[in-house]
Protein backbone atom coordinates (compact mmCIF):
# COMPACT_ATOMS: atom_id res chain seq x y z
CA UNK A 1 0.00 0.00 0.00
CA UNK A 2 3.26 2.33 -0.45
CA UNK A 3 4.62 3.95 -3.06
CA UNK A 4 8.65 4.74 -3.87
CA UNK A 5 9.84 8.05 -3.74
CA UNK A 6 10.92 7.21 -7.35
CA UNK A 7 7.18 6.80 -8.27
CA UNK A 8 5.98 9.57 -9.69
CA UNK A 9 2.37 10.77 -9.03
CA UNK A 10 0.11 13.14 -11.44
CA UNK A 11 -2.78 14.61 -12.90
CA UNK A 12 -3.61 14.50 -16.97
CA UNK A 13 -5.66 17.04 -18.81
CA UNK A 14 -6.00 17.90 -22.79
CA UNK A 15 -5.97 20.77 -24.96
CA UNK A 16 -9.40 21.08 -26.69
CA UNK A 17 -11.22 20.16 -22.66
CA UNK A 18 -9.77 22.33 -20.34
CA UNK A 19 -8.34 25.71 -22.83
CA UNK A 20 -10.78 27.71 -24.42
CA UNK A 21 -9.85 30.38 -26.12
CA UNK A 22 -10.53 28.77 -29.40
CA UNK A 23 -9.82 31.67 -31.61
CA UNK A 24 -7.17 33.91 -29.93
CA UNK A 25 -3.88 34.28 -30.64
CA UNK A 26 -4.00 33.08 -34.08
CA UNK A 27 -5.94 29.30 -33.51
CA UNK A 28 -7.87 28.31 -36.30
CA UNK A 29 -10.64 25.61 -35.82
CA UNK A 30 -9.98 21.81 -35.66
CA UNK A 31 -12.02 18.88 -36.18
CA UNK A 32 -13.57 19.16 -32.21
CA UNK A 33 -14.69 22.78 -33.36
CA UNK A 34 -16.24 21.87 -36.49
CA UNK A 35 -17.78 18.37 -35.26
CA UNK A 36 -19.47 20.04 -32.12
CA UNK A 37 -21.46 22.50 -34.56
CA UNK A 38 -23.28 19.45 -35.90
CA UNK A 39 -26.44 19.31 -34.82
CA UNK A 40 -27.24 15.62 -32.54
CA UNK A 41 -23.31 15.11 -32.09
CA UNK A 42 -22.41 16.72 -28.61
CA UNK A 43 -24.60 16.99 -25.79
CA UNK A 44 -26.78 20.00 -25.84
CA UNK A 45 -24.54 20.81 -28.98
CA UNK A 46 -22.13 21.71 -26.14
CA UNK A 47 -18.00 22.93 -27.21
CA UNK A 48 -14.57 23.95 -26.19
CA UNK A 49 -14.96 27.13 -27.31
CA UNK A 50 -14.42 28.51 -22.98
CA UNK A 51 -14.38 25.24 -21.41
CA UNK A 52 -12.16 25.42 -18.27
CA UNK A 53 -10.72 29.04 -19.43
CA UNK A 54 -7.50 27.81 -18.87
CA UNK A 55 -5.33 29.45 -21.61
CA UNK A 56 -6.27 32.42 -19.36
CA UNK A 57 -6.25 30.94 -15.96
CA UNK A 58 -2.99 28.34 -16.79
CA UNK A 59 -1.71 30.49 -13.41
CA UNK A 60 -4.52 29.45 -11.02
CA UNK A 61 -4.31 26.11 -12.33
CA UNK A 62 -0.56 25.43 -12.04
CA UNK A 63 -1.35 26.58 -7.92
CA UNK A 64 -3.90 23.72 -7.72
CA UNK A 65 -1.71 21.72 -9.45
CA UNK A 66 0.96 22.35 -7.08
CA UNK A 67 -0.77 22.34 -3.90
CA UNK A 68 -2.11 18.97 -5.22
CA UNK A 69 1.82 17.49 -4.64
CA UNK A 70 1.53 16.05 -7.81
CA UNK A 71 5.22 15.05 -9.64
CA UNK A 72 4.27 15.75 -12.92
CA UNK A 73 1.40 16.89 -14.94
CA UNK A 74 0.22 15.75 -18.27
CA UNK A 75 -1.30 18.08 -20.65
CA UNK A 76 -1.33 17.75 -24.83
CA UNK A 77 -0.36 21.09 -27.35
CA UNK A 78 -3.31 22.03 -29.52
CA UNK A 79 -1.85 21.64 -32.98
CA UNK A 80 -4.24 24.09 -34.67
CA UNK A 81 -2.38 26.86 -32.27
CA UNK A 82 0.80 25.67 -33.40
CA UNK A 83 0.18 25.43 -37.38
CA UNK A 84 -3.50 27.57 -37.53
CA UNK A 85 -2.79 26.95 -41.85
CA UNK A 86 -0.96 24.59 -43.34
CA UNK A 87 2.87 24.84 -43.24
CA UNK A 88 2.83 28.48 -41.32
CA UNK A 89 4.05 28.19 -37.61
CA UNK A 90 2.34 30.25 -35.10
CA UNK A 91 4.85 31.72 -32.72
CA UNK A 92 2.39 32.72 -30.81
CA UNK A 93 0.53 29.84 -29.93
CA UNK A 94 3.81 27.84 -29.31
CA UNK A 95 4.53 31.01 -26.53
CA UNK A 96 1.42 29.79 -25.03
CA UNK A 97 3.05 26.39 -24.05
CA UNK A 98 6.78 27.65 -23.32
CA UNK A 99 4.99 29.82 -20.52
CA UNK A 100 3.15 27.07 -19.23
CA UNK A 101 5.96 23.90 -19.10
CA UNK A 102 8.40 26.94 -17.77
CA UNK A 103 5.99 27.99 -14.89
CA UNK A 104 5.53 23.81 -14.12
CA UNK A 105 9.14 23.63 -13.91
CA UNK A 106 9.81 26.90 -12.07
CA UNK A 107 6.81 25.00 -9.15
CA UNK A 108 8.99 21.78 -9.64
CA UNK A 109 6.63 20.14 -11.94
CA UNK A 110 7.47 17.49 -14.50
CA UNK A 111 5.61 18.29 -17.65
CA UNK A 112 4.23 15.36 -19.67
CA UNK A 113 3.48 16.66 -23.28
CA UNK A 114 0.94 14.68 -25.50
CA UNK A 115 1.63 16.05 -29.13
CA UNK A 116 -1.87 14.90 -30.49
CA UNK A 117 -4.74 14.13 -28.29
CA UNK A 118 -7.63 14.62 -31.31
CA UNK A 119 -7.47 18.02 -32.25
CA UNK A 120 -6.91 17.98 -35.87
CA UNK A 121 -6.40 21.22 -38.04
CA UNK A 122 -9.47 21.41 -40.09
CA UNK A 123 -6.85 22.15 -43.02
CA UNK A 124 -5.58 19.22 -42.46
CA UNK A 125 -8.91 17.33 -42.14
CA UNK A 126 -9.86 18.85 -45.54
CA UNK A 127 -7.46 17.09 -47.16
CA UNK A 128 -8.44 14.22 -45.81
CA UNK A 129 -7.19 14.17 -42.27
CA UNK A 130 -5.50 10.60 -41.02
CA UNK A 131 -6.65 8.84 -43.86
CA UNK A 132 -4.25 10.64 -46.43
CA UNK A 133 -0.71 9.28 -45.85
CA UNK A 134 0.14 12.96 -45.88
CA UNK A 135 -0.97 13.10 -42.42
CA UNK A 136 2.34 11.33 -41.35
CA UNK A 137 4.18 14.24 -43.01
CA UNK A 138 2.28 16.86 -41.47
CA UNK A 139 2.15 15.30 -37.83
CA UNK A 140 6.57 15.62 -38.62
CA UNK A 141 6.27 18.98 -39.43
CA UNK A 142 4.46 19.53 -36.04
CA UNK A 143 6.43 17.52 -34.01
CA UNK A 144 9.70 18.85 -35.24
CA UNK A 145 8.77 22.47 -34.04
CA UNK A 146 7.66 21.14 -31.15
CA UNK A 147 10.90 19.38 -30.09
CA UNK A 148 12.41 22.68 -31.45
CA UNK A 149 11.12 25.27 -28.82
CA UNK A 150 9.86 22.94 -25.87
CA UNK A 151 12.27 19.91 -25.57
CA UNK A 152 14.18 21.45 -22.90
CA UNK A 153 11.38 22.16 -20.95
CA UNK A 154 9.78 18.92 -21.26
CA UNK A 155 10.16 15.68 -18.87
CA UNK A 156 8.54 13.50 -21.39
CA UNK A 157 7.13 13.15 -24.51
CA UNK A 158 3.78 11.22 -25.41
CA UNK A 159 3.22 11.06 -29.06
CA UNK A 160 -0.40 10.17 -29.43
CA UNK A 161 -3.08 9.78 -26.98
CA UNK A 162 -5.77 6.63 -27.53
CA UNK A 163 -5.11 6.03 -31.39
CA UNK A 164 -8.45 4.15 -30.55
CA UNK A 165 -10.83 6.45 -30.15
CA UNK A 166 -9.31 8.82 -32.95
CA UNK A 167 -8.99 6.35 -35.76
CA UNK A 168 -11.86 4.31 -34.27
CA UNK A 169 -14.56 6.52 -32.93
CA UNK A 170 -13.65 9.31 -35.23
CA UNK A 171 -13.80 7.30 -38.35
CA UNK A 172 -15.56 3.79 -37.74
CA UNK A 173 -18.39 4.63 -35.18
CA UNK A 174 -18.83 8.08 -36.05
CA UNK A 175 -18.96 9.12 -32.32
CA UNK A 176 -16.25 11.18 -32.13
CA UNK A 177 -15.02 13.87 -35.16
CA UNK A 178 -14.79 14.36 -37.75
CA UNK A 179 -18.17 11.34 -37.50
CA UNK A 180 -17.64 9.16 -40.21
CA UNK A 181 -18.64 5.55 -40.10
CA UNK A 182 -16.07 3.55 -42.33
CA UNK A 183 -13.91 0.97 -41.42
CA UNK A 184 -11.70 1.16 -44.22
CA UNK A 185 -10.97 4.70 -43.27
CA UNK A 186 -10.74 3.94 -40.13
CA UNK A 187 -8.02 1.54 -40.71
CA UNK A 188 -6.20 4.04 -42.69
CA UNK A 189 -6.38 6.73 -39.86
CA UNK A 190 -5.17 3.94 -37.30
CA UNK A 191 -2.30 3.16 -39.40
CA UNK A 192 -1.39 6.46 -40.21
CA UNK A 193 -1.67 8.03 -36.60
CA UNK A 194 0.75 4.58 -35.80
CA UNK A 195 3.13 5.92 -38.56
CA UNK A 196 3.45 9.12 -37.60
CA UNK A 197 4.20 8.10 -34.46
CA UNK A 198 7.18 6.23 -35.39
CA UNK A 199 8.50 8.80 -37.60
CA UNK A 200 8.75 11.42 -34.94
CA UNK A 201 10.26 8.72 -32.10
CA UNK A 202 12.82 8.46 -34.72
CA UNK A 203 13.06 12.26 -35.35
CA UNK A 204 13.62 12.72 -31.38
CA UNK A 205 16.26 10.62 -30.84
CA UNK A 206 18.30 10.13 -34.32
CA UNK A 207 17.48 13.88 -35.52
CA UNK A 208 17.50 15.55 -32.38
CA UNK A 209 19.76 13.14 -30.30
CA UNK A 210 17.70 13.74 -27.52
CA UNK A 211 17.00 12.12 -24.27
CA UNK A 212 14.08 13.16 -23.56
CA UNK A 213 11.78 9.85 -22.88
CA UNK A 214 9.23 9.57 -25.43
CA UNK A 215 6.05 6.74 -25.59
CA UNK A 216 2.65 6.37 -26.86
CA UNK A 217 -0.52 6.52 -24.72
CA UNK A 218 -3.03 3.02 -25.59
CA UNK A 219 -6.64 2.82 -24.44
CA UNK A 220 -6.78 -0.73 -22.85
CA UNK A 221 -9.80 -2.59 -21.64
CA UNK A 222 -9.41 -6.36 -21.31
CA UNK A 223 -12.76 -7.88 -22.75
CA UNK A 224 -14.26 -11.02 -20.96
CA UNK A 225 -16.21 -13.67 -22.40
CA UNK A 226 -20.32 -13.81 -20.63
CA UNK A 227 -19.89 -17.61 -20.43
CA UNK A 228 -17.31 -20.12 -21.68
CA UNK A 229 -19.09 -20.95 -24.34
CA UNK A 230 -16.83 -21.70 -27.51
CA UNK A 231 -19.17 -19.03 -29.17
CA UNK A 232 -18.59 -16.43 -26.16
CA UNK A 233 -15.06 -16.95 -26.06
CA UNK A 234 -14.84 -16.09 -30.02
CA UNK A 235 -16.81 -13.09 -29.37
CA UNK A 236 -14.36 -11.88 -26.40
CA UNK A 237 -11.71 -12.78 -28.77
CA UNK A 238 -13.08 -10.20 -31.63
CA UNK A 239 -13.79 -7.77 -29.23
CA UNK A 240 -10.26 -7.70 -27.94
CA UNK A 241 -9.10 -7.67 -31.22
CA UNK A 242 -10.79 -4.59 -32.04
CA UNK A 243 -10.29 -3.17 -28.67
CA UNK A 244 -6.92 -3.69 -28.06
CA UNK A 245 -4.49 -6.16 -30.36
CA UNK A 246 -5.71 -3.74 -33.22
CA UNK A 247 -2.97 -1.32 -31.78
CA UNK A 248 -0.75 -3.47 -29.32
CA UNK A 249 0.58 -6.14 -31.98
CA UNK A 250 2.06 -3.59 -34.36
CA UNK A 251 3.56 -1.42 -31.72
CA UNK A 252 5.25 -4.05 -30.15
CA UNK A 253 5.45 -6.74 -32.36
CA UNK A 254 5.44 -4.90 -35.75
CA UNK A 255 2.20 -6.97 -37.33
CA UNK A 256 -0.81 -6.19 -37.42
CA UNK A 257 -3.37 -9.56 -36.30
CA UNK A 258 -3.90 -11.91 -38.97
CA UNK A 259 -7.62 -12.90 -37.47
CA UNK A 260 -8.42 -9.29 -37.63
CA UNK A 261 -6.82 -8.97 -40.84
CA UNK A 262 -9.18 -11.35 -41.92
CA UNK A 263 -11.90 -10.32 -40.05
CA UNK A 264 -11.95 -6.57 -41.06
CA UNK A 265 -11.34 -8.01 -44.80
CA UNK A 266 -14.85 -8.31 -45.84
CA UNK A 267 -15.73 -4.62 -45.12
CA UNK A 268 -11.95 -3.11 -46.78
CA UNK A 269 -11.30 -3.11 -50.15
CA UNK A 270 -7.48 -3.76 -49.62
CA UNK A 271 -4.50 -3.35 -47.16
CA UNK A 272 -2.80 -1.53 -49.79
CA UNK A 273 -2.56 1.27 -47.42
CA UNK A 274 0.44 -0.68 -45.60
CA UNK A 275 4.02 -0.50 -47.28
CA UNK A 276 6.70 -1.47 -46.86
CA UNK A 277 8.45 -0.45 -44.23
CA UNK A 278 5.58 0.96 -42.24
CA UNK A 279 5.74 -2.12 -39.76
CA UNK A 280 9.44 -1.61 -38.68
CA UNK A 281 8.70 2.10 -38.29
CA UNK A 282 5.48 1.48 -35.86
CA UNK A 283 7.40 -0.85 -33.99
CA UNK A 284 10.67 1.68 -33.29
CA UNK A 285 11.89 0.94 -29.82
CA UNK A 286 10.12 3.50 -27.44
CA UNK A 287 11.82 4.83 -23.89
CA UNK A 288 8.05 3.67 -21.91
CA UNK A 289 4.38 2.62 -22.30
CA UNK A 290 1.41 4.77 -21.46
CA UNK A 291 -1.52 2.75 -20.73
CA UNK A 292 -5.03 4.79 -19.91
CA UNK A 293 -7.60 2.39 -17.94
CA UNK A 294 -11.00 3.07 -17.04
CA UNK A 295 -13.27 -0.26 -17.01
CA UNK A 296 -13.04 -3.81 -18.57
CA UNK A 297 -15.72 -4.96 -21.12
CA UNK A 298 -17.98 -7.68 -21.23
CA UNK A 299 -19.39 -9.38 -24.36
CA UNK A 300 -21.50 -12.10 -25.69
CA UNK A 301 -21.56 -13.73 -29.07
CA UNK A 302 -24.20 -12.42 -31.81
CA UNK A 303 -23.84 -13.36 -35.45
CA UNK A 304 -25.66 -10.42 -36.61
CA UNK A 305 -23.35 -7.98 -35.06
CA UNK A 306 -20.38 -7.37 -37.43
CA UNK A 307 -17.67 -8.77 -35.55
CA UNK A 308 -19.85 -10.91 -34.12
CA UNK A 309 -20.12 -9.80 -30.56
CA UNK A 310 -22.18 -7.48 -28.49
CA UNK A 311 -22.05 -6.24 -24.99
CA UNK A 312 -23.31 -8.05 -22.35
CA UNK A 313 -25.10 -7.18 -19.30
CA UNK A 314 -22.59 -6.86 -16.18
CA UNK A 315 -23.88 -6.55 -12.73
CA UNK A 316 -20.84 -4.94 -11.36
CA UNK A 317 -20.89 -1.50 -9.61
CA UNK A 318 -20.66 1.55 -13.01
CA UNK A 319 -19.58 4.67 -12.68
CA UNK A 320 -21.22 7.85 -13.74
CA UNK A 321 -20.71 6.59 -17.55
CA UNK A 322 -22.02 3.32 -16.73
CA UNK A 323 -18.59 1.62 -17.53
CA UNK A 324 -17.90 -1.46 -14.85
CA UNK A 325 -15.39 -0.62 -12.14
CA UNK A 326 -12.77 -3.13 -12.68
CA UNK A 327 -10.12 -2.58 -10.66
CA UNK A 328 -9.18 -6.49 -10.39
CA UNK A 329 -9.18 -6.74 -14.49
CA UNK A 330 -6.94 -3.87 -14.16
CA UNK A 331 -4.36 -6.37 -12.95
CA UNK A 332 -5.01 -8.81 -15.01
CA UNK A 333 -4.30 -6.55 -18.09
CA UNK A 334 -0.58 -5.36 -16.67
CA UNK A 335 -0.35 -9.19 -16.16
CA UNK A 336 -0.85 -9.93 -19.51
CA UNK A 337 1.18 -6.84 -21.31
CA UNK A 338 4.28 -7.75 -18.76
CA UNK A 339 3.47 -11.81 -20.02
CA UNK A 340 2.89 -11.02 -23.91
CA UNK A 341 3.83 -7.54 -24.74
CA UNK A 342 6.60 -5.88 -23.51
CA UNK A 343 9.15 -5.17 -20.40
CA UNK A 344 9.29 -1.34 -20.75
CA UNK A 345 8.35 0.97 -17.51
CA UNK A 346 4.60 1.03 -17.81
CA UNK A 347 2.85 5.03 -16.99
CA UNK A 348 -0.71 4.89 -16.24
CA UNK A 349 -1.18 7.67 -17.91
CA UNK A 350 -5.19 7.75 -17.51
CA UNK A 351 -7.34 6.40 -14.84
CA UNK A 352 -10.15 8.07 -13.30
CA UNK A 353 -14.26 8.39 -13.51
CA UNK A 354 -16.80 10.55 -13.89
CA UNK A 355 -19.76 10.46 -10.84
CA UNK A 356 -22.77 12.65 -10.66
CA UNK A 357 -21.37 15.70 -8.34
CA UNK A 358 -23.32 18.01 -6.31
CA UNK A 359 -21.47 21.20 -4.32
CA UNK A 360 -22.84 21.13 -0.90
CA UNK A 361 -21.55 24.32 1.32
CA UNK A 362 -18.88 24.51 -0.74
CA UNK A 363 -17.86 20.86 -0.59
CA UNK A 364 -18.27 17.97 -3.01
CA UNK A 365 -18.37 14.95 -1.17
CA UNK A 366 -17.25 12.51 -4.09
CA UNK A 367 -16.82 9.46 -1.79
CA UNK A 368 -17.53 6.63 -4.61
CA UNK A 369 -14.55 8.92 -6.97
CA UNK A 370 -12.38 8.75 -3.64
CA UNK A 371 -12.82 4.63 -3.83
CA UNK A 372 -12.79 4.24 -6.95
CA UNK A 373 -9.29 6.09 -7.09
CA UNK A 374 -8.05 4.21 -4.03
CA UNK A 375 -9.03 1.05 -5.49
CA UNK A 376 -6.67 1.47 -8.53
CA UNK A 377 -3.85 2.99 -6.78
CA UNK A 378 -3.92 -0.08 -4.67
CA UNK A 379 -3.82 -2.43 -7.29
CA UNK A 380 -0.29 -0.56 -8.89
CA UNK A 381 1.17 -0.63 -5.82
CA UNK A 382 0.07 -4.64 -5.46
CA UNK A 383 1.33 -4.69 -9.05
CA UNK A 384 4.80 -3.23 -7.91
CA UNK A 385 5.25 -5.18 -5.25
CA UNK A 386 4.99 -8.35 -8.09
CA UNK A 387 7.85 -6.08 -9.75
CA UNK A 388 5.39 -5.35 -12.52
CA UNK A 389 7.46 -1.63 -12.64
CA UNK A 390 4.56 0.90 -13.09
CA UNK A 391 6.45 4.01 -12.65
CA UNK A 392 3.87 6.35 -12.98
CA UNK A 393 0.04 7.23 -12.17
CA UNK A 394 -1.58 10.33 -13.70
CA UNK A 395 -5.28 10.84 -12.40
CA UNK A 396 -7.54 12.29 -14.85
CA UNK A 397 -8.14 14.48 -14.31
CA UNK A 398 -7.27 17.64 -13.16
CA UNK A 399 -10.49 19.75 -13.74
CA UNK A 400 -14.13 18.83 -14.80
CA UNK A 401 -14.02 19.40 -18.68
CA UNK A 402 -15.48 18.91 -21.83
CA UNK A 403 -16.11 15.37 -21.92
CA UNK A 404 -15.92 15.15 -25.90
CA UNK A 405 -19.53 13.65 -27.31
CA UNK A 406 -20.82 14.09 -23.60
CA UNK A 407 -20.11 17.76 -22.92
CA UNK A 408 -20.48 19.07 -19.75
CA UNK A 409 -22.67 16.69 -18.76
CA UNK A 410 -20.13 14.12 -17.06
CA UNK A 411 -17.23 15.31 -14.59
CA UNK A 412 -14.12 13.43 -14.47
CA UNK A 413 -12.62 16.30 -12.32
CA UNK A 414 -11.16 15.95 -8.65
CA UNK A 415 -11.40 19.70 -8.62
CA UNK A 416 -14.83 20.95 -9.34
CA UNK A 417 -15.53 24.02 -12.04
CA UNK A 418 -18.64 25.91 -12.05
CA UNK A 419 -19.00 26.78 -16.13
CA UNK A 420 -20.71 30.32 -14.99
CA UNK A 421 -18.22 31.28 -12.89
CA UNK A 422 -15.09 29.35 -13.73
CA UNK A 423 -14.72 28.79 -9.70
CA UNK A 424 -12.93 25.80 -9.44
CA UNK A 425 -13.79 24.15 -6.05
CA UNK A 426 -11.19 21.08 -4.82
CA UNK A 427 -13.67 17.36 -4.48
CA UNK A 428 -12.44 15.21 -1.56
CA UNK A 429 -10.98 13.65 -3.95
CA UNK A 430 -8.19 16.30 -4.93
CA UNK A 431 -7.75 16.69 -0.76
CA UNK A 432 -7.91 12.83 -0.44
CA UNK A 433 -5.12 12.56 -3.67
CA UNK A 434 -2.93 15.04 -1.94
CA UNK A 435 -3.09 13.17 1.45
CA UNK A 436 -2.14 10.28 -0.28
CA UNK A 437 0.60 11.60 -2.25
CA UNK A 438 2.21 13.17 0.81
CA UNK A 439 1.73 9.93 2.58
CA UNK A 440 3.19 7.94 -0.02
CA UNK A 441 1.22 5.93 1.03
CA UNK A 442 -2.69 4.81 0.90
CA UNK A 443 -2.68 3.46 4.65
CA UNK A 444 -3.90 6.66 6.18
CA UNK A 445 -7.73 6.37 5.67
CA UNK A 446 -9.49 8.95 4.09
CA UNK A 447 -11.88 9.41 6.99
CA UNK A 448 -8.98 11.19 8.84
CA UNK A 449 -9.34 13.93 6.06
CA UNK A 450 -10.63 17.17 7.12
C1 LIG B 1 -10.10 9.03 -22.30
O1 LIG B 1 -10.70 8.22 -23.23
C2 LIG B 1 -9.63 10.26 -22.97
O2 LIG B 1 -8.24 10.22 -23.23
C3 LIG B 1 -9.99 11.52 -22.26
O3 LIG B 1 -9.82 12.62 -23.12
C4 LIG B 1 -11.39 11.42 -21.73
O4 LIG B 1 -11.84 12.62 -21.18
C5 LIG B 1 -11.40 10.33 -20.70
O5 LIG B 1 -10.91 9.15 -21.21
C6 LIG B 1 -12.77 10.06 -20.10
O6 LIG B 1 -13.64 9.51 -21.04
O7 LIG B 1 -16.44 -0.69 -22.84
O8 LIG B 1 -17.01 -0.20 -20.57
O9 LIG B 1 -14.68 -0.48 -21.21
C7 LIG B 1 -11.44 7.15 -22.72
C8 LIG B 1 -11.60 6.04 -23.70
C9 LIG B 1 -12.81 4.29 -24.54
C10 LIG B 1 -12.73 4.55 -22.18
C11 LIG B 1 -14.00 3.42 -24.41
C12 LIG B 1 -13.90 3.64 -22.03
C13 LIG B 1 -15.28 1.99 -23.21
C14 LIG B 1 -15.90 1.67 -21.89
N1 LIG B 1 -12.73 5.22 -23.45
N2 LIG B 1 -14.06 2.75 -23.13
S1 LIG B 1 -16.02 -0.05 -21.62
Amino acid sequence: MTFTKEFTFGTATSSYQIEGAHAEDGRTPSIWDMFCDIPGKVYKQHNGDVACDHYHRFEEDIQHIKNLGVDTYRFSIAWPRIFPQKGVFNAEGMAFYKKLTSRLLEEGIKPAVTLYHWDLPMWAHEEGGWTNRESVEWFADYAKVCFQELDEYVDSWITHNEPWCAGFLGYHQGVHAPGHQNLEEALKAVHHILLSHGKVVQMLKETFHSETPIGITLNLSPVYAKTDSTNDQLAANNADGYSNRWFLDPVFKGQYPTDMMNLFSKYVHSYDFIHQGDMELISIDCDFFGINFYSRGLVEFNAAADFMYQGAYSDYEKTGMGWDIAPKEFKDLIHRLRKEYTDLPIYITENGAAFDDQVENGRVHDVKRVEYVEQHLQAVSELNDEGMNIQGYYLWSLLDNFEWSFGYDKRFGIIYVDFDSQERIWKDSAHRYAEIIKNRSLKVPSSTVE
